[in-house]
């Protein structure tokens, strides 16, 4: 594979790996993804020509390594080993995404290693996360690889380790969408043997009352134009008060798939779930450099329920003991349908 290094303003880098039929570009910044190309399709929402400019500004986590807690904490409020703490309320009342001063928001030291016997490349990225600096408990060493292999499979691996108990619930927020032409996702269809969507309350936080997708849809591929029309109460009301999807899902083993009419998109993670958001408020970032519209992409954030701390106290995912290795991993692999794509 060819690799190539991109020095832009401001200490950002993006580096450029590339083979026959595909190119993905990753960057230093908040550890993202910023393309992938398979052929002359770009699959994921970014922007590599201007990365210095865009992704400081851009409010929605585009293809960034989120943490140390991916999802919402209600209020911003949390109590772990008999102390409370208050973090950055910084979405209306609630906390999000780690806060403002939260890993998409960090340029991380990073390391390329070329593997050529498994034809792989992989990126390194480490960070400090101090507590200081966002206000959990607990400094926390993490380190995320990015390896990208020659059967288009892009794996993303957490590596932490903190020095007090903290939460700790990574996950990456990259968009995707198939389509060649870029026109909404709502031709997308999403898969998987069990499809369990929970839905919100007013205040955007998980109801632990999970909606059988595939029960009430009577399929276990569905695409999200006819999700978004359905006529059941429940599922209607859900879409139309976030303008499309911005939900936990659970799916059977962690394994998924997000298809169109020429590629599919294999997801397989640990994590215990799954949020997808289909970039419903695209129009809330008044920027010369938003090109986007509502469902422009759909996100695959594997990570633990959001608010699971609140929901299930200490045996919540995201509840990480001192001194203890914490590890997870999530892939993302592309097939073609055909080979003239
Ligand atoms: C996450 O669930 C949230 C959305 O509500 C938010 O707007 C987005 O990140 C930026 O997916």
């Amino acid at each position: 594979m060819n690799i190539n290094i991109e020095q832009q303003s401001n200490g950002i880098e993006l580096i450029k790996i590339e083979n026959r039929e595909s190119k993905i570009v990753f960057m230093n910044y908040g550890a993202r993804i910023v393309s992938w190309r398979i052929g002359d399709n770009n699959i994921v929402l970014g922007n590599e020509v201007e990365a210095d400019e865009f992704y400081p500004h851009n409010p929605f986590y585009f293809g960034a390594t989120v943490g140390r807690f991916g999802g919402r904490i209600a209020r911003g409020q949390f109590e772990l080993n008999g102390q409370s703490y208050q973090l950055v309320q910084n979405d209306g009342d609630h906390h999000l995404h780690g806060g403002l001063q939260g890993l998409s928001d960090r340029l991380f030291d990073y390391e390329v290693i070329e593997n050529e016997a498994e034809d792989n490349v992989q990126v390194h990225f480490s960070t400090i996360v101090k507590q200081d600096e966002d206000h959990y408990p607990g400094n926390i060493k993490v380190k995320v690889v990015f390896t990208y292999d020659a059967s288009k499979t892009w794996t993303v691996e957490y590596f932490a380790e903190s020095d007090a108990d903290t939460l700790f619930n990574p996950m990456n927020h990259v968009y995707f969408n198939l389509n060649r032409d870029n026109k909404v996702v709502d031709n997308h269809v999403i898969a998987s043997e069990k499809l369990q969507m929970f839905p919100l309350d007013a205040s955007g936080m998980p109801v632990l009352e999970p909606i059988d997708l595939a029960a009430t849809m009577g399929r276990h591929d569905i695409d999200l134009a006819t999700l978004f029309k359905t006529e059941d109460a429940r599922i209607h009301q859900q879409v139309t008060m976030r303008g499309g999807l911005d939900h936990p899902f659970e799916v059977k083993d962690g394994e998924m798939t997000i298809s169109n009419r020429d590629l599919i998109l294999h997801v397989k993670t640990d994590a215990p779930q799954i949020v997808m958001y289909t970039l419903n408020d695209s129009e809330a970032w008044k920027s010369r450099m938003n090109i986007f519209k509502p469902h422009s992409g759909i996100t695959v954030e594997t990570q633990s329920m959001p608010n699971d701390i609140n929901l299930f106290g200490a045996s919540a995912h995201s509840v990480l003991k001192a001194d203890t290795p914490f590890y997870s991993k999530t892939s993302y692999q592309v097939e073609l349908k055909s080979k003239d794509v």
